[in-house]
């Protein structure tokens, strides 16, 4: 161990080295694999497949509207292709794809070797496949949702949709949401944790800024939908009303949820897409980003604004005035921070001396369709126009001039761009002008005429329309447009296979960059850097070239793998100083069989063969539990030399390791779906009708005292048993004990002690804020199992304690939450009493 900081082995014999330990064999191997490379691509190309069944549904629906009162499909084949069209669109293709393209860049950009949680990147990638071919095998089966991407009740309850298809819907969707939950987490760690030394907060890539904020978004946008989701599914299953406004259920309650997820969503798609402009704007322009903290400012000020926005979505819904009048007025301000960014990459683009490029082509794309789907859009901010438009082909148009010019255009400059890394190959070339200019021609025709038509009057969502409309021609240049535009992505696809087989090798750098990513040999290598970087200027600004040849020698630090462990540089958050070493987790079958098991927890509910949902969250939790193993360290391995003369702890004995951060973004996460629920129960007391309901949901003081008490028993005692370290058995014990009571009781309360909650809103709502809060202490309880058995082990001692301090972070929360939940039935039942008076 000592030896490595004086033998320096040659660049060929430590890609060698680094190769056997960071390397995924071919075969059965790959679908192990963690590493970052492989689940990026994988992920990308995924995604894309996605696009393609979703292009190819649009086809279908663009054949049925190309003239009036066609044959070509009825009305449920025509709803369950708009609906699969838009859910795939938004939920297996935009999203995905931008997670594949952060999974594979953001470790390169902030000059490390792997995202923080492989295990993770993979379990998520396999919710997401089988999530999305779950929705795809029930579009061959012909039970598809069939009640549009947002899914309103009552449209999509049970009494105008008795089949599966929005059952299949509320699952498949919450399953895949589980990977963009998993990518959120891993991305905020891996940005704030795993940078290159010396790479502070204000010299980060700006892309790892985009991404940062993304992910928070993500973090806090997709609770509530999952929250929504299951509040309809458990109405859908078992009756509970929720949404149903003869109980007490309201559905506009489904539309706020909703919204509340889905306007931050469409941020969350565009930011991505902006990022990577803000990336490589500046190489092909030859002028460094201009205004890099006024685009951090306005990426900060945006996500904030996005959260207050979603009423604009249901202005048509009978919103109270003053109401319409605030979100129609932050609905215009959002054109700030917009008009931000875009000023900032024209003062960028002016500075330099923009070559001619097929990514600057797409870039050109990008800017007029964005522009003009940025103007549609302040237009419906308008609450009188938007009255006007809604539900009609223009707003079709204008979230397609949106979602296309501020999504689809960028990724493909952003494409092209990182094709040349990704291979290790030139563009041919030869393609690439024409099908851009068949996607950009045929895209303007499609979307332009659906104004026109939009503001004759043409709903959305129509299968067929009479002869005597005059929409007809509109509808059939419309049509024309979107086959054109369906063969120019053919060819860009084409045009990318031809690369891969015919491009020629490229040197490293083609575009000039100066980012961490190019410092690398293409395609990259599987542990990216042979050895790590430390920089001292913004990490835009770099000499890529020189800094590669550099690392691969192992000049930086972690160039020697004679630990044979795959490791990386832990950073302090702000400073960016080095912190300590975490040692990566090796390839694994785990996580494919974890997302196995969680989908057949998912296909229990959708079958409803209910006595198999217990024992696949049994397994589950159990599967989860088996990760641990691989990087438990069974001693003090004491501080380890990373080079430089630098000597930094494992991040096993380190006191805040990125499993650390990780807990407490998902106990965020957590918390802001249970704000949600909260929310949703309040909303319904206020303004659902059919209020009070005839039985309160009373409950006697004793159940929610013993709750409290042992709640606040577990806390205490997780506390203990992490200050007592490695003697805490004893403490651990006292504490699942008391989570049981706490599980236990709740549990009860939720089930016997209340009034039937089927009866009415103001008790089922009880009874899943109660249940809710009694699974978190039944996980509880798990958790202080699960240290008892890493003490018996051996895992932990005084200075390996993370295990137990990640149990307080949960037994405190699940102490904050529980008590909201136990005081919840008073608080309810007094608010609903107080009606009836
Ligand atoms: C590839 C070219 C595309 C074409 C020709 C196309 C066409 C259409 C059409 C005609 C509709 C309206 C159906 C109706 O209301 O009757 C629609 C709806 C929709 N599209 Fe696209 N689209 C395309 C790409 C995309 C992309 C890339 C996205 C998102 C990233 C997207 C997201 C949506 C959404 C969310 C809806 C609303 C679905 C609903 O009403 O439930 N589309 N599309
Ligand atoms: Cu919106």
């Amino acid at each position: 161990m000592i030896e490595e900081d004086m033998k320096q082995p040659s660049p060929v014999a430590l890609h060698k080295a680094l190769e056997r330990v960071w390397g995924t064999p071919p075969g059965l191997a790959r679908l192990a694999a963690v590493n970052h490379n492989i689940l990026g691509k994988r992920f990308m190309l995924t995604a894309l497949v996605f696009f393609a069944v979703g292009g190819l549904l649009a086809m279908l629906i663009r054949t049925q509207l190309a003239s009036s009162e066609s044959a070509f499909m009825d009305a449920e084949q025509y709803a369950q292709s708009f609906t699969m069209h838009g859910s795939i669109m938004m939920f297996l293709f935009a999203i995905p794809f931008f997670e594949g393209v952060a999974i594979y860049l953001l470790p390169k950009l902030l000059g490390t070797r792997d995202l923080a949680f492989p295990r993770l990147t993979a379990y998520g990638y396999w919710c997401y496949l089988f999530g999305g071919g779950t929705l795809i095998a029930a579009l061959l089966g012909g039970v598809a949702p069939n009640s549009g991407w947002f899914m309103y009740p009552p449209l999509s309850s049970n009494s105008y949709s008795p089949g599966i298809n929005s059952d299949v819907w509320l699952l498949a969707i919450t399953f895949v949401e589980i990977s963009a939950l998993s990518a959120a987490i891993e991305i905020m760690v891996t940005v704030l944790k795993l940078r290159a030394a010396g790479m502070s907060l204000d010299k980060m890539p700006i892309f790892a800024w985009y991404m940062l904020v993304v992910a928070a978004m993500m973090l806090v946008g997709f609770p509530p939908l999952i929250i929504g989701s299951v509040l309809l599914e458990l109405e859908r299953a078992f009756h509970l009303p929720f949404f149903d406004p003869s109980r007490g259920g309201d559905p506009l309650l489904w539309q706020h949820l909703f919204w509340l997820f889905g306007h931050p969503e469409v941020y969350i798609i565009f930011l991505p897409a902006a990022g990577a402009i803000s990336t490589i704007l500046p190489p092909l322009a030859g002028a460094p980003l201009a205004g890099y903290r006024m685009i951090v400012a306005a990426l900060v000020a945006m996500a904030f604004l996005s959260f207050g926005l979603w009423v604009h979505h249901m202005y048509a819904a009978g919103i109270p005035h003053v109401a319409l009048s605030f979100f129609s007025a932050a609905s215009a301000l959002v054109a700030v921070p917009t008009g931000i960014q875009i000023f900032a990459w024209l003062a960028t683009l002016a500075q330099g001396s923009a070559r001619f490029s097929v990514p600057m082509l797409h870039m050109f794309g990008f800017l007029c369709t964005f522009v003009i789907g940025g103007l549609t859009g302040v237009m419906l901010a308008m609450v009188p126009f938007d009255l006007q438009a809604h539900d009609t082909h223009f707003v079709v148009a204008h979230l397609h001039y949106v979602l296309i010019g501020g999504f689809v255009f960028p990724m493909l400059a952003a494409t092209y761009y990182w094709l040349p890394h990704l291979s290790g190959r030139q563009p041919v070339q030869h393609l690439s002008y024409a099908a851009f200019w068949m996607v950009f021609i045929g895209f303007n025709v499609t979307f332009f005429a659906m104004h026109l038509t939009g503001l004759r009057g043409m709903p959305r969502r129509i299968f067929e329309y009479p002869i005597e409309s005059g929409w007809e021609t509109l509808n059939f240049i419309s049509s024309m447009g979107s086959f054109v535009m369906a063969m120019g992505f053919a060819l860009v696809a084409l045009d990318f296979i031809l690369l891969f087989r015919f491009g020629r090798r490229r040197r490293r750098n083609p575009w000039g960059a100066g980012t961490l990513e190019w410092a690398m040999a293409t395609p990259p290598p599987s542990y990216n850097f042979a050895s790590l970087p430390s920089i001292e200027r913004r990490a835009d600004l770099l000499d890529p070239d020189r800094l590669g040849s550099q690392l691969a020698s192992g000049k930086g630090y972690l160039g020697a793998p004679n630990r044979g462990r795959m490791e990386l540089l832990a950073v302090e958050m702000i400073s960016g100083n080095p912190e300590h070493v975490v040692r990566l987790p090796r390839r694994t079958f785990l996580p494919i069989w974890t997302a196995a098991a969680t989908g057949c927890f998912f296909l229990s509910l959708l079958f409803k063969l209910y006595w198999l949902t217990p024992i696949t969250f049994a397994s589950v939790i159990l599967l989860f539990l088996l990760w641990s193993g691989d990087t438990a360290e069974k001693t003090d391995v004491g501080d380890l030399p990373v080079g430089g003369g630098l000597k930094l702890p494992p991040h096993g004995e380190t006191a805040r390791p990125p499993s650390w951060w990780a807990m407490v973004f998902a106990l965020a996460a957590d918390a802001t779906a249970f704000i949600s629920l909260l929310f949703g129960c309040f909303f319904l007391w206020v303004s659902a009708p059919n209020w009070p309901p005839q039985q309160l949901p009373q409950v006697a003081l004793a159940g929610p005292a013993i709750a409290a008490i042992a709640l606040l028993v577990a806390a205490w005692a997780g506390r203990s048993a992490a200050a007592r370290s490695p003697d805490a058995i004893g403490w651990l014990a006292l504490t699942g004990f008391a989570q049981l009571v706490a599980a236990a009781t709740l549990t009860w309360l939720a089930v016997a002690a209340l009034p039937d909650p089927r009866s009415h809103a103001a008790v089922s709502s009880v009874f899943v804020v109660l249940a809710y809060a009694g699974l978190r202490s039944g996980l509880g309880m798990v958790i202080s199992g699960y240290g008892i058995w890493r003490i018996r082990r051996g895992y932990v001692s005084e200075r390996r304690n993370v295990d137990l301090r990640l149990g307080v972070l949960w037994h405190d929360y699940s102490a904050v939450a529980g008590l909201a939940a136990a005081g919840f039935p008073f608080v309810m039942a007094s608010l609903a009493g107080e009606l009836s008076r």
